[in-house]
């Protein structure tokens, strides 16, 4: 085979970035393993017990109950179907704003359960109001974002719990993308914050895990009991995941990640990686356009779809907001020195595009 995977000195919208030496080096060596089957391979097994146990402790969950996804699609389609499976009735919604990414469409479509989308304040957050008039006795779960896709914006969890709560609903928080940076920030959105019940935070993003390294937490084990099936022929006896063989690569890569970085290692990524998003922000917001303001590592801002369009043309992978702005998220592979040559190409092409065109005359 002779293709090479693309180069990451480019891509500046992913929320996946290049795995950590360590986190390779696992994966590889864990590559013929699968978590599926325990009673086979069982050092794999232990492995993904740690990985849940320090996802606990980045999340403030003391005896976390979980396993390592396939990503945050899945984390959020079994949080909807727990929450699904423990109400009485036949017809459950859930409540979520219209900031939540799209895999909450995918669950609800397979689980059969109706999706009601509350829109966002001008912060970009849930707005509570709506939420609160959203949701009924027949609400099983309210749905938080602690990071946002688009924005990176951080939803009033505290509060979100109380709305639940009040309906007896279960609250799920979405932190696939900003569980590995919230830890270093004064936000309020994991276990020990608020009454937190299920939460989707996934290695193989900000973690620097290699894909596939989701992450499914429950506050507890009888939670995840609603997922199991009965597996007569393996020597486990149930199966929680939504998969059934799993990527071993994964889990391991997920821990070799977190033994090296967690926290101080994640700490000075998160530092590292706000402040390319304000300089980012900064420079963009020098040259006149909208911009908005990075609460997390994730800028976007108003740049014409010409621009944009001359951008990607020269090789830069960047992505659109559902509203068109230009979105640039800070990974650990995005540079100073990327961000300044992203800033260079566009001053080169605003140049160009202010030039008149030369008449015949
Ligand atoms: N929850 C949030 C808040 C997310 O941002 C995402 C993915 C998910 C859940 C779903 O996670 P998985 O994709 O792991 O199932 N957000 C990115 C997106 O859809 C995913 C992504 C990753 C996109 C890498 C591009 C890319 O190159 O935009």
């Amino acid at each position: 085979m002779q293709i090479e995977p693309q180069a990451f000195d480019r891509v500046l919208s992913s929320m996946c970035t290049e795995p950590h030496p360590v986190a390779r080096e696992a994966a590889e060596r864990f590559l013929a393993t699968n978590p599926g089957d325990p009673g086979t391979y069982p050092s794999v097994s232990a492995l993904e017990e740690e990985a849940i146990e320090t996802l606990g402790e980045v999340a403030g969950l003391e005896e976390p109950a979980g396993y390592i996804a396939s990503g945050g699609t899945e984390a959020n389609i079994q949080a909807v179907r727990i929450a699904r499976n423990r109400v009485a009735t036949r017809t459950p919604n859930v409540v979520m704003p219209e900031s939540a990414h799209f895999s909450f469409q995918k669950a609800a479509d397979v689980l059969g359960v109706e999706l009601r989308i509350v829109p966002t304040d001008e912060t970009h957050r849930a707005d509570l109001e709506a939420v609160r008039s959203s949701v009924d006795e027949e609400t099983a779960l309210v749905v938080g974002v602690a990071g946002t896709t688009e924005y990176g914006r951080v939803d009033p969890i505290p509060e979100l719990g109380e709305i639940a709560r009040s309906v007896d609903a279960m609250l799920h928080v979405d932190a696939a993308w900003g569980g590995f940076v919230l830890p270093f920030t004064d936000y309020e959105w994991h276990f020990g914050h608020a009454p937190v019940d299920t939460m989707a935070i996934d290695p193989h993003k900000m973690g620097q895990a290699a894909i596939p390294a989701g992450g499914l937490l429950a506050r507890s084990s009888t939670l995840l009991d609603e997922l199991a099936v009965d597996t007569p022929y393996l020597e486990s006896t149930s199966q929680a995941t939504l998969t059934g063989t799993r990527s071993g690569a994964g889990v391991a890569s997920a821990v070799a990640a977190m033994d090296e970085l967690w926290p101080d290692g994640y700490r000075r990524q998160y530092v590292r990686a706000q402040n390319n998003a304000e300089w980012l922000a900064d420079a963009l917001e020098k040259r006149g356009y909208d911009v908005v303001e990075p609460t997390l590592p994730l800028v976007a801002a108003d740049v014409p779809r010409s621009t944009f369009d001359a951008l990607r043309a020269k090789g830069w992978r960047i992505s659109r907001t559902g509203t068109g702005e230009l979105r640039v998220v800070c990974m650990p592979h995005v540079t100073r020195e990327m961000l300044a040559s992203f800033v260079g190409d566009l001053d080169r092409l605003e140049v160009r595009a202010s030039v008149p065109v030369a008449s015949d005359d």
